[in-house]
Formats: structure tokens, sequence, C-alpha cells
């Protein structure tokens, strides 16, 4: 099976019966999970933001459409990592304040999971003194920050700089991620990496803990 078209219309059209009724039926066609991700769900997804930026979906639409397809990565979920071990470094991950989004960095806190790190998923909106308190808390060595908004880009700065005003910034890698952030913003903002997408997300926090 390999017709993601029909995965990308029933995302778009936010049925989600028969979105999870078509993954279901990928897998057991032996497509894989990660195929179906990509090719399907986020194929999916990219053509529901375009839709949103011309006005052709509505702001619950696209709401329907998140929450069929976070239905559908808790189905791929078991069959996406790699399964090897990093040792369980203390990772702690979140969408920064004023910023909702939160499939992508799901994604991101699974794969990372996948790869044996010890992860916190903070969720969305988080201020940046609440890194530094769960920094902290949790003993992180790695901090993970998430952006989907170009008007969130900035809060990333910020919480960087909370960090660094926290004597904690030496204690911590800091990544950044989302659609909008690339490396060359990463380096301005004074992070240590940037990761395009959740495997290379997981493959940079391998790296780093070994
Ligand atoms: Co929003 N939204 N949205 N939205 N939304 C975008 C991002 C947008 C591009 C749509 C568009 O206009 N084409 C646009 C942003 C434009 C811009 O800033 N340039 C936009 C807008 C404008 C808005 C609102 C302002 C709309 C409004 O209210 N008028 C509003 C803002 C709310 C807020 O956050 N304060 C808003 C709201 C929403 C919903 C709540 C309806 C919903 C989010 C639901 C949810 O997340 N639970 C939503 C959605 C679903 C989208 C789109 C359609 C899809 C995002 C997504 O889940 N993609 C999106 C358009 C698009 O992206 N094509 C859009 C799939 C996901 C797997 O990819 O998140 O990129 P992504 O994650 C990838 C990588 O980026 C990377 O790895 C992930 C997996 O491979 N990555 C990291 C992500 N985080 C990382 C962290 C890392 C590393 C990698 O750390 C190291």
């Amino acid at each position: 099976m390999s017709d993601f078209n029909a995965i990308i219309e029933a995302l778009v059209s936010t049925d989600t019966d028969k979105l999870t009724s078509l993954v279901n039926d990928a897998l057991a066609n032996d497509v894989p999970a990660g195929d179906i991700l990509n090719k399907g769900l986020i194929a999916g997804m990219d053509i529901v933001g375009d839709k949103m930026e011309s006005g052709e979906m509505y702001i619950p639409e696209v709401l329907m459409a998140a929450q069929a397809m976070g239905e559908c990565v808790e189905v791929l979920k078991p069959l996406l990592g790699d399964g090897e071990s990093a040792g369980g470094t203390s990772v702690i991950i979140g969408t920064v304040k004023g910023d909702l989004h939160d499939i992508g960095k799901n994604l991101v806190a699974m794969m990372m999971e996948s790869v044996g790190m010890e992860v916190h998923n903070l969720g969305v909106d988080i201020d940046p003194d609440e890194f530094v308190t769960q920094i902290k808390e949790k003993n992180a060595k790695i901090v993970c920050l998430s952006a989907l908004l170009t008007t969130t880009m900035p809060m990333m700065k910020q919480t960087v700089e909370t960090i660094a005003a926290s004597g904690l910034r030496d204690q911590v890698k800091i990544l950044v991620g989302g659609a909008p952030v690339n490396q060359a913003f990463a380096d301005e903002i004074g992070a240590d990496g940037y990761a395009a997408d959740a495997g290379a997300a997981s493959k940079l926090v391998k790296s780093l803990a070994s």
C-alpha cells in the first residue's frame, strides 16, 4: 500500500475515523510507520497549513486535523523509534511562551525517548523562568525549545538569556527547532544547536549525551 494520497485527503477533510482506519490498513500492509508519518500525515498537515493561510480552513478545522493526527501518531509511536539507548540523559523540551503548537514538539520528545533519553515534556506556552525551574528540578543536561510562529522566535532568545542570567548556562546544551527556525537563527541567539526534524533532533541529543 502506498496510497498516501488517501491518508492526506482524510486528514485534510478531518475525517478522523477514515484516517485511523487508513493508517491501520497501511500498517497491516507493512507500510513503514516512518513513511506513513512523513509521506501521509506530515504531508497532509502541510496542506492544512496552506489552506489555513489562504483562509480555506478555519482554526476549529485545523484543530480537528491536529487532533486526528495526534491520535494516529499515538498508533505509530511504538513503531517509530530505533530502540538504541544513550544512557538516560535528562532532557527537557517545551514550546516557548506564546506558542501553542505541540505536534512536532511531541514527535521530537517521542524520538528522543526512543534513543534512551529521560525526556521531560513540559508542554506548550512555557515561560522562560519555568525552563529555569525545570532545569534545576530535573537536573537537565539538554534543553530543547520549540517554536512554530515567527512571532514567538524572539521568545527563544529570551529563554536562552534567562537561562544564562540564572547561572545555569554552562550546565546545559540548548537546542532549538520548529518550522521557522534555522541554524543561522540558532547561532544568532547563542543556542548550542538546531535540528530540522525529530530524527535530526534525536541524533543530535544522542551525540551530545555520549
Ligand atoms: Co498554527 N500556524 N497557528 N495552529 N499551524 C502554522 C505554524 C502556520 C505556518 C500556518 C500558516 O499560516 N501557513 C502559521 C505560522 C505563520 C508564521 O508565523 N510564519 C500559523 C498561525 C499563523 C497560527 C495562529 C496565529 C492562527 C490564528 O490564530 N490566527 C495560531 C497561533 C496560536 C498560538 O500558538 N499562540 C495558530 C493555531 C494553531 C492551532 C492551535 C489551530 C493548531 C495547533 C494544534 C497543536 O499543535 N496541538 C495549528 C496548526 C496545526 C498549524 C499547522 C497547520 C501545522 C503544524 C504542525 O503540527 N505541523 C502549521 C502549518 C504547517 O506547519 N504546515 C501552522 C506538523 C509537525 C509534525 O511539524 O510542528 O514543524 P512541525 O515539527 C517538526 C519540525 O519543525 C521539528 O521537528 C518536528 C517533527 O519532525 N521541530 C523541532 C519542532 N519542534 C522542534 C524542537 C526541536 C527540534 C526540532 O528542539 C531541538
